[in-house]
C-alpha cells in the first residue's frame, strides 16, 4: 500500500523553538488580547515581583533578570489575558442544549466570565444571579445533604496555596474527605510511589542539579510542548557535552533539536543545539521493562567488572548504608528473561546494554520523567523502578543526580502540600483541628475515580470544582456525563466556560473568579499568593492586570463565602483569613511546620525551598530507609494476543489539557485537525492500512470513530491519538490499582475501516 497524502498532515523537520515559537506567540496575542495593554502581562511573567505562569511547573531560574520566553507560557497568559467576555447576554443569547453542540475549543474561546450565573431549566439558559443570591442557594443544597459525604471537592492544581487551604478547611469542617484532585489522573503513581520508595512523594532535585550532571535521562514526557522552559536547561547540559538519554514510544521534535528563543546568535544564524544524545523507542506500556532490562545489564556488567578485579559499578556503601531489599531486587532481576524484556519493551537487549553503560559511566545521573510513565496500569511500580536504577548508583542526595518528576498544573504539587488529599495523616488533622477549633473527618475519601463513580451510583449528590474541567479530563466521558447529569448540585468556579459548567442537575452555579494576572484587592489592600513548583520552591505569585470583570472575586473569597454559606455554625473567621492573606499563611505555617516564618520567607525574592527529605539523604519511611522495591513481571497490558496495538494518548503542542487553543500540532506536522492516530508505517502496512485511511478504533466495546491514519516514528505495536478526544476508550475501571491513575496510556485497541467512511462509499 502506498500513503496518500492527508490534509493537514506534512512532516515537521525544523528545531523546536526558534521563530516559529515566536510567530506562534505573536498569533495568540493578537487573537485573544488584540492591542489592549494586557499584552504588558507576558512581560511580568515569572518575574521575582510579578505573577507565575499558569504554564506549568518548571521552577525559574535564581536571578530571573530578563523575560524567559516560554511559547506556551505565552499561550496561557493571552488565553486568560483575553478580551472576550461572555456574560448574561451570551447565555441569553446561547441555550445550554446550544452551547452542548459547540467544540470545546469553542467554548473557551468565548471568552473569560464575567457574572456568577445559575441554570434555570424552564428555559434551558443560564441567567444572572447576585454573589449573595448563589451563595444562599449553595448553602441551602450543601445543608439538605443526609450526609456530608455526599459532596465532593475537586480542585485543580491552578489553585494558589491559600485557596487551596481554605477550601480543605471549608470541606473538613463540613465533613468530609472527598477531595477528587486533578493529581489522581497525573502523577498520582509518583505520590504514592515515592514515598514508599524514598520517603517523599516529590522531586528531589533543584534547578543548579542540571549544571552538575553527568547525563540526564528524559522518560515518557515532551518538554518541547508540555514544559518549554525545560528545554532550555536541557540545552546547557547538551552544550556541556553530557549525554541525554530520551526514552519515548513517540520522536518528539522538542527532544531532538531545540533554537533557543533567547539566544540571539542561533536566532539570526537558524543555528539549533541537538538535545537527545541518543533517542530509544520504547513500546507504550514498555517502561518497567525496558528499566528491569536496565538495571539486569547494569547488573551484569558490574558482575564482569568485579570478575576481572575492578571496583564494580554499583555503589555498594550506599546500598549498604541507606538501603534495603537489594538482594530481593537482584534476585527478581536475574530470574527476568530478555527475550520477555525485549518483547514488551520493544528494545533489543543491546540497547537496553548500551543505556546501561551511559548511565554506568555517569558519575551524577538526574533522571526525569512525566506522564508517560505514570499513566498506566502499572504506574505506581515503573516510578518505583525509576527509584531503583537511581539508587544502585547512590544518586539521591548529591549534587547533580536525582529524580525530577514534570509536574503538570502550575499548582499541583503546593495543592497537596497543604492538605488536599483524601488520605489524610492522623498527625496533619490534628493540628489542623487544634489550629481551628474543629473535629476533622477521619475516615478517608474518594480519589477522582471514585467521586466520579459514586456521582454516578448516585451516592453523591453535591460536586464543587475549583478550577478544571473533570467530566472531559475524566476516563470514559459518557459515564461522567451521565454521572454529572445527576447531581443535586453542580457548582463550578472557573475563569472560562468548559463542558462540566454544561452539565447541569437540579442546582447548577457558574462562579467566574480571578485569574492569576490579575489584581486581587482585599479588605488590608493587594493580596499576593504563593505557589510550590516542580522542586518544592514557594514563591509569591503577584497579578496587576485589571480584573476581566468588576464582579469576580478571588478564590479564597469564593471559597469562604461557600463555607460561611454551608457552615452556619462555622468556628472559622472566613472574613478576617480573606481580609489579608498573610492570616491564610500564619494558619499554613500553624498546620505545617515546613513553612516556618512563611510569610517572611516567601518575601524574599525566589521564595523558599520546603524539607525534602531524600535530597539529604534522609529517608522520611518508617523504618528510616531507602527501599529497592520489585515489580513482579513486566506489564499486564502489551503484547497481549488479541489486541495487536497498544494506544496512548498525548496532548498536541496547541492545548493545556482540556483547554484547546488551536487546531495544530506544530512539531508533529498536524496542521487544522485533532481527528488523526499516529501509527509506524510497518504496523501499517502489516494491517493492510496506509496513511491517509480512515479507520475506527476500538477498544472492547468501545468506539473511537472516524479517525485518519498519520504514519509516524512510532515504537512498532504502538498508535497514539489525542486526549481528551480518545478518552472515550479508557473505561472508569481501567487504572492503577495501586494509586488509582487512570490508565490513558495504554490502551489495547484494534484498528478497523471507519464504518463512516464504508457507508459513505
Ligand atoms: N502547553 C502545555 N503545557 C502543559 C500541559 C498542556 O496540556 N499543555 N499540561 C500540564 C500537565 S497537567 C501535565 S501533567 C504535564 C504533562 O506533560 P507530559 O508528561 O509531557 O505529557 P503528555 O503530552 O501526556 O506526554 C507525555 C509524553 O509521553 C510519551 N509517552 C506516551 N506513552 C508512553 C509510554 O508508554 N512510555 C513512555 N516512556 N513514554 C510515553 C508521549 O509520546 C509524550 O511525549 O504538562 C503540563 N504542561
Ligand atoms: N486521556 C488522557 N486524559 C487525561 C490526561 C492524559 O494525558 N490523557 N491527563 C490528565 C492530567 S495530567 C490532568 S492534570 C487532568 C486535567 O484535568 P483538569 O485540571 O480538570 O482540567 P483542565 O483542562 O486543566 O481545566 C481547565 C479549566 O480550568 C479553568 N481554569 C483555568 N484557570 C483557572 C484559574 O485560575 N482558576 C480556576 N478556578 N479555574 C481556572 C478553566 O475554566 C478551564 O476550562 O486531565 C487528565 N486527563
Ligand atoms: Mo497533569
Amino acid at each position: 500500500m502506498t500513503d496518500k497524502p492527508a490534509e493537514g498532515v506534512k512532516p515537521y523537520h525544523g528545531p523546536a523553538g526558534g521563530w516559529g515559537a515566536l510567530r506562534a506567540v505573536a498569533q495568540a496575542v493578537r487573537e485573544q488580547m488584540g492591542a489592549s495593554a494586557n499584552s504588558r502581562a507576558l512581560m511580568q511573567m515569572n518575574q521575582p515581583e510579578g505573577f507565575d505562569c499558569p504554564g506549568c511547573a518548571w521552577p525559574d531560574p535564581k536571578h530571573t533578570s530578563s523575560f524567559e520566553f516560554c511559547e506556551n507560557g505565552a499561550k496561557a497568559v493571552s488565553w486568560e489575558a483575553t478580551t472576550k467576555r461572555v456574560g448574561p447576554d451570551f447565555f441569553a443569547q446561547h441555550s445550554v442544549s446550544d452551547l452542548w453542540a459547540w467544540s470545546d475549543y469553542d467554548l473557551e474561546d468565548a471568552g473569560r466570565l464575567t457574572h456568577p450565573m445559575r441554570y434555570d431549566a424552564q428555559t434551558d439558559h443560564f441567567v444572572p444571579v447576585s454573589w449573595d443570591e448563589a451563595f444562599a442557594r449553595i448553602g441551602a443544597a450543601m445543608q439538605a445533604l443526609a450526609d456530608p459525604n455526599e459532596a465532593e471537592f475537586y480542585t485543580s492544581g491552578r489553585a494558589s496555596n491559600e485557596a487551596a487551604f481554605l477550601y480543605q478547611l471549608y470541606a473538613r469542617e463540613f465533613g468530609t474527605n472527598n477531595f477528587p484532585d486533578c493529581s489522581n489522573m497525573c502523577h498520582e503513581a509518583t505520590s504514592v510511589g515515592l514515598p514508599e520508595s524514598i520517603g517523599v512523594g516529590k522531586g528531589t532535585v533543584l534547578l543548579e542539579d542540571f549544571d552538575h550532571a553527568d547525563a540526564v535521562f528524559c522518560i515518557g514526557h515532551n518538554p518541547g510542548t508540555n514544559h518549554p522552559r525545560m528545554l532550555g536547561t536541557l540545552r546547557e547540559v547538551s552544550r556541556r557535552g553530557k549525554p541525554i538519554v530520551v526514552i519515548n514510544p513517540l520522536r518528539e521534535r522538542g527532544l531532538e533539536r531545540f533554537q533557543n528563543p533567547q539566544s540571539p546568535v542561533e536566532m539570526v544564524t537558524l543555528q539549533d543545539t541537538q538535545i537527545a544524545s541518543a533517542y530509544h523507542l520504547v513500546k507504550v506500556g514498555g517502561d518497567v521493562a525496558l528499566l528491569k532490562g536496565i538495571m539486569k545489564a547494569l547488573l551484569e556488567a558490574d558482575g564482569k567488572d568485579l570478575a576481572a578485579g575492578g571496583k564494580g559499578l554499583l555503589d555498594r556503601d550506599f546500598i549498604a548504608a541507606h538501603t534495603t531489599g537489594f538482594e530481593a531486587l537482584r534476585a527478581d532481576l536475574a530470574a527476568a528473561d530478555w527475550g520477555v524484556l525485549e518483547a514488551r519493551s520493544g528494545l533489543d537487549r543491546p540497547a537496553m546494554e548500551s543505556i546501561a553503560e551511559v548511565y554506568a559511566r555517569s558519575e551524577r545521573v538526574i533522571i526525569c520523567y512525566g506522564m508517560g510513565v505514570t499513566q498506566h496500569r502499572h504506574g505506581t511500580g515503573a516510578v518505583q523502578q525509576i527509584a531503583n536504577l537511581l539508587m544502585l548508583r547512590g544518586n539521591f542526595g548529591r549534587e547533580g543526580a536525582g529524580i525530577c518528576p514534570l509536574r503538570g498544573h502550575s499548582n499541583v504539587q503546593g495543592d497537596r502540600t497543604v492538605g488536599i488529599t483524601e488520605l489524610p495523616g492522623e498527625a496533619f488533622l490534628a493540628r489542623l483541628d487544634a489550629a481551628f477549633g474543629i473535629t476533622s473527618p477521619r475516615a478517608h475519601g474518594h480519589n477522582a475515580v471514585e467521586a466520579v463513580a459514586a456521582m454516578r451510583d448516585g451516592k453523591a449528590k453535591a460536586f464543587i470544582g475549583l478550577g478544571g474541567n473533570l467530566a472531559v479530563a475524566m476516563s470514559d466521558p459518557q459515564a461522567c456525563f451521565v454521572a454529572f447529569r445527576k447531581l443535586h448540585l453542580n457548582v463550578q468556579i472557573v475563569t472560562k466556560l468548559n463542558r462540566t459548567c454544561l452539565l447541569t442537575g437540579q442546582e447548577s452555579i457558574i462562579l467566574p473568579c480571578l485569574g492569576r494576572t490579575e489584581r486581587d484587592i482585599q479588605a488590608s489592600g493587594p493580596q499576593s499568593v504563593t505557589v510550590e513548583d516542580s522542586m518544592s520552591m514557594v514563591h509569591a505569585s503577584v497579578g496587576r492586570l485589571e480584573p476581566a470583570s468588576e464582579l469576580l472575586l478571588s478564590e479564597p473569597a469564593i471559597v469562604a463565602g461557600l463555607a460561611k454559606a454551608s457552615l452556619p455554625a462555622t468556628k472559622v473567621d472566613w472574613d478576617a483569613l480573606v481580609a489579608d492573606y498573610d492570616r491564610i499563611r500564619d494558619k499554613i505555617e500553624a498546620v505545617f511546620p515546613d513553612f516556618y516564618d512563611y510569610n517572611a520567607r516567601v518575601r524574599v525574592p525566589g521564595g523558599f525551598r520546603l524539607r525534602v527529605g531524600a535530597s539529604n539523604r534522609e529517608w522520611d519511611t518508617p523504618d528510616g530507609k531507602a527501599h529497592f522495591l520489585v515489580y513482579q513481571g513486566t506489564d499486564e497490558d502489551n503484547g497481549r494476543d488479541d489486541t495487536p496495538l497498544t494506544l496512548t494518548t498525548i496532548r498536541s503542542h496547541d492545548q493545556y489539557n482540556t483547554t484547546i487553543y488551536g487546531l495544530n500540532d506544530r512539531y508533529r506536522g498536524i496542521t487544522g485537525r485533532r481527528n488523526v492516530v499516529f501509527a509506524n508505517a510497518d504496523d501499517l502496512a502489516a494491517l493492510g492500512l496506509a496513511q491517509g485511511d480512515r479507520v475506527d478504533v476500538v477498544a472492547g466495546g468501545r468506539v473511537l470513530a472516524d479517525m485518519t491514519l498519520v504514519a509516524h516514528d512510532i515504537a512498532r505495536g504502538s498508535v497514539a491519538a489525542y486526549y481528551p478526544e480518545a478518552n472515550c476508550l479508557v473505561g472508569l475501571e481501567d487504572y492503577d490499582a495501586k494509586s488509582g491513575t487512570p490508565a490513558y496510556k495504554s490502551i489495547p485497541v484494534k484498528l478497523r475501516p471507519a464504518e463512516a467512511a464504508e457507508a459513505a462509499a
